[in-house]
């Protein structure tokens, strides 16, 4: 006879489902950002998503973070995509055929095992080691885990600060929107008007598969994307003579909040962190003499090729909020800049939007020109958190983990309503998410 006996089953919580997110994107050594839009793995996605996936599985986490530490360059520079091999060409643009790191990169030292892109992402990643380690400090030394991320994790910040000082004066710059990873913030339109778009002809979008056009970048946002990505290649991925250069405070922001987790992981291995925290107070200078504007009460971009800094708003010159060294008049005037007109923290708005709700750009669904992202919500939730600004950090924890939840974990929303734009199940909302819960 049957045993008609189903045991009622009570519905998955939060934080299950936010497990499960990052179970499906998971393909055996890393996590896709998401399965249809980004199929490969990215560099700053990674770090995000091994901060979250610590809650997890520390072994997965520790991974992940292996994985793409695996296809660092020679010259120290950790690529923005890690392409999968088993994944058709045509799924993700631009490709591997496009990038040709194992031809046009072997003078850097591209890897011949893998294929990747030749640009960057912000340096999130020795911060996620140190974060991944301390969730599970017993399995981490047993796999020597920071003994072999250390050494990788240094060279990392030794191309950056020597390579891309394109400015001279000690700060970090990136050479192609792509790599700040906020793709077509405003902040961009005056720098990348200069530059000449590659024919719409020349290139198939694979986003537009995906992704609704209006949630997206322009097609001319794209023939110039491609036109730097290309000459860049073309220059063998050298970093001087292009014709995009800005300082960027959140890229800036992160390698120092970086710096700082590195010198505790030298510490951990039994070596000298001080000189690693003192240079980390050094670029917190550098980032303050150069970026920060008083008038508007927070960081600005300085477009290096085009003369000086960019008026406007985005949340990335928010983010250095994150640096508990910051002086404490600038963590004050930025804290005031959150919840005033500009960004509306605790005010009209669920989340910290992109973009200045206030300027000219600001479009609520477009990717970087408006909508409110999980990771750069996350960012400020520490900062606020790290500077004493408890009930702030609470609230933007709770709506965070409320919309983060109830948008099937989305790629990011509308500011004002919370509607879902973009990828839903998407890794970095996740794992930020599980983070959050902990
Ligand atoms: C280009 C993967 C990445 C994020 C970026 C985000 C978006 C890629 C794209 O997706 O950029 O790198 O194709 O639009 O802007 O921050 O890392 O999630």
């Amino acid at each position: 006879y049957e045993i008609a006996y189903d045991p009622p089953t009570a519905p998955p919580s939060p934080h299950v489902r936010a497990a499960r997110v990052l179970a499906a994107n998971w393909t055996g050594a890393s996590t896709v950002p998401s399965r249809k839009l980004y199929p490969h793995q990215w560099s700053w996605d990674s770090a995000f998503i091994a901060i979250g996936l610590r809650h997890v599985s520390p072994a997965r986490a520790q991974t992940e973070l292996e994985t793409l530490l695996a296809a660092q360059w020679a010259d120290g520079r950790v690529p923005h995509i890690v392409f999968n091999p088993s994944v058709p060409l045509d799924a993700y643009f631009p490709s591997p055929d496009f990038w040709r790191s194992s031809t046009a990169g072997r003078a850097a030292g591209a890897p011949r095992t893998v294929q990747t892109s030749g640009i960057v992402q912000p340096p999130v990643h020795a911060l996620a080691a140190w974060l991944v380690h301390r969730a599970d400090p017993a399995l981490s030394r047993s796999r020597g885990f920071l003994a072999r991320v250390y050494p990788k994790l240094a060279a990392w910040h030794r191309y950056l600060l020597h390579r891309r000082d394109l400015g001279g004066a000690g700060l970090v710059s990136v050479v192609h929107p792509w790599e700040q990873g906020m793709d077509n913030s405003p902040c961009w339109d005056a720098p990348l008007a200069r530059i000449t778009p590659a024919p719409a002809r020349s290139f198939r979008r694979a986003d537009l598969d995906h992704g609704a056009a209006e949630d997206r970048p322009t097609d001319l946002d794209y023939g110039r994307y491609v036109r730097l990505a290309a000459d860049y290649r073309d220059r063998e991925y050298a970093d001087d003579g292009g014709e995009f250069a800005v300082e960027d405070p959140a890229f800036n922001a992160l390698l120092i909040a970086s710096e700082h987790a590195l010198a505790r992981i030298a510490e951990e291995l039994g070596a000298a962190g001080a000189a690693r925290r003192e240079r980390a107070e050094r670029l917190t200078a550098a980032l303050v003499e150069r970026l920060w504007e008083p008038a508007a009460g927070m960081f600005l971009c300085r477009d290096l090729r085009g003369g000086g800094p960019r008026p406007e708003r985005s949340v990335s010159g928010l983010i250095p909020l994150l640096l508990p060294g910051l002086p404490r008049d600038v963590a004050a005037a930025l804290v005031d800049t959150l919840r005033g007109p500009h960004f509306s923290l605790g005010g009209r708005t669920r989340l910290v939007p992109s973009y200045d709700l206030l300027g000219e750009a600001f479009d609520p669904h477009r990717y970087w020109r408006g909508p409110a992202w999980f990771n750069t919500n996350w960012l400020l939730e520490r900062g606020l958190r790290a500077h004493g600004e408890t009930a702030a950090a609470d609230a933007l924890r709770t709506a965070f983990l409320d919309l983060a939840d109830a948008t099937g974990f989305a790629e990011y929303v509308d500011p004002y309503t919370g509607e879902p734009c973009g990828a839903t199940g998407f890794s970095w909302t996740a794992a930020l998410a599980l983070d959050l819960y902990h």
